[in-house]
């Protein structure tokens, strides 16, 4: 018989602020579905196809004389998304493929929307047009208090000197930010699950291995 999680793809996204973990926690989740034997895709927003990277380096790296408008921001996330939704997202979890995805429409949401200030309710028909409507299986978010966030990233900077346009943006914009995902979280608790990623790196991953674990669990049969 076959193994219940390889019959129907998970999608799984990563959320949180920066250094809280995500490409940590993704790296040891891919190991984990490797032993498990479980197929899937591991993809990024912005990003994840061809286009979506140029944008990445537009949204993360543009320095020209004049900024990138948050008007223009928001498009650029959202023209990254409807490509991979197209071209990678929907066509692995069509063939039972599992998704992990390093950020998603819930980033829109945090920093163009409650960061930015950008109208919330755009931003949601935005994000349903660019991803067809499909929505995570689960969201992991992994919460950091705005000063363990500020010593992670001090830290990673003395090995990395280059600090792109949003990490450059102020203490009280990444903490809007976080108070946009424990917002999300609380407001949509069956599909996201906030993990604190203030403890040490085994203990969160084992969490995050409870909820994935959860979310197949919980399929319609
Ligand atoms: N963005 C947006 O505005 N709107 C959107 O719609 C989308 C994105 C989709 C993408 O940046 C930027 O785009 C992002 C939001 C915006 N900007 N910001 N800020 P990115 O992909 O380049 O970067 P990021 O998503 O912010 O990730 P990151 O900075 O690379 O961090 P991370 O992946 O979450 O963390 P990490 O690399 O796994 O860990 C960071 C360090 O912490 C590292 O040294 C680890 O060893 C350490 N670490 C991790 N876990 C622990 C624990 N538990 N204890 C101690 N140390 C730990």
């Amino acid at each position: 018989m076959k193994n219940k999680s390889t019959r129907r793809g998970i999608f799984i996204t990563f959320e949180g602020a920066e250094c809280a973990g995500k490409s940590t926690h993704i790296r040891l989740l891919e190991k984990y579905f490797q032993k498990k034997k479980i197929k899937y895709v591991l993809t990024r927003e912005p990003g994840g196809t061809e286009i979506g990277e140029e944008i990445r380096t537009i949204v993360k790296h543009h320095a020209g004389k004049n900024p990138v408008s948050d008007e223009a921001e928001l498009l650029l996330f959202a023209a990254s998304r409807a490509q991979h939704v197209r071209e990678v997202i929907i066509p692995a979890l069509q063939k039972g493929t599992s998704v992990i995805c390093d950020r998603f429409t819930d980033s829109t949401v945090a920093y163009q929307g409650h960061a930015r200030g950008l109208d919330l309710k755009f931003i949601g028909v935005l994000n349903k047009f660019a991803s067809i409507g499909r929505t995570p299986d689960l969201t992991v978010i992994l919460d950091l208090p705005p000063e363990e966030s500020r010593a992670r990233i001090m830290e990673r900077n003395k090995l990395d000197k280059v600090h792109d346009r949003i990490e450059n943006e102020r203490v009280a914009f990444h903490i809007k930010v976080r108070n946009a995902f424990l917002k999300i979280a609380r407001a949509e608790p069956k599909r996201v699950k906030m993990i604190s990623s203030d403890r040490p790196i085994e203990a969160v991953h084992n969490d995050i291995v409870k909820a994935v674990e959860n979310a197949i669990a919980s399929f319609p049969k």
